[in-house]
């Protein structure tokens, strides 16, 4: 037989074994979840107040979220969550807008990532290791968390 059409058949076999894999044998959990929704959020650093507002965001797995950032200090801050693999700065009196996929289930913490000093607001200080919150990616095909 020609070798060239072994090797064709065998290009057809790997090719059409791997459709065969991902269609009908991929377990449920490796497979990419995407709803197809998108979450608009957005989230500001108000003046003075080392706090992101809001400090929990929710989304659902496989949502693809934009989060506009809208730094409204005469300083820098940034946004850092680690779970998503997002770090970015966010300018003085600028907005930035940062775009991922939800793509694990759980309770992931964002914070500012670029020190922004400190200060007292209503007789208590806050500083930038105030600027925390959490991103709640909720499992609505599975029910958690
Ligand atoms: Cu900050």
């Amino acid at each position: 037989m020609n070798k060239y059409i072994i090797i064709a058949a065998l290009i057809i076999v790997i090719l059409g074994s791997g459709i065969v894999y991902r269609s009908f044998l991929l377990p449920e959990e490796m497979t990419p979840v995407v709803t197809g929704n998108v979450r608009e959020i957005t989230m500001v650093a108000p003046k003075n107040q080392w706090t992101f507002d809001p400090e929990v965001i929710e989304v659902e797995k496989g949502d693809k979220v934009i989060l506009t950032l809208i730094n409204s200090d005469d300083y820098d801050h940034g946004i850092a969550i680690d779970a998503f693999g997002i770090a970015q700065r966010m300018p003085a009196n600028r907005t930035i807008t940062v775009e991922f996929i939800a793509t694990q289930a759980g309770e992931f913490p964002f914070f500012c990532s670029v020190p922004c000093g400190e200060g007292i607001i209503n007789g208590e200080k806050r500083s930038h290791f105030d600027m925390i919150g959490t991103l709640r990616v909720k499992d609505i095909a599975n029910k958690t968390p």
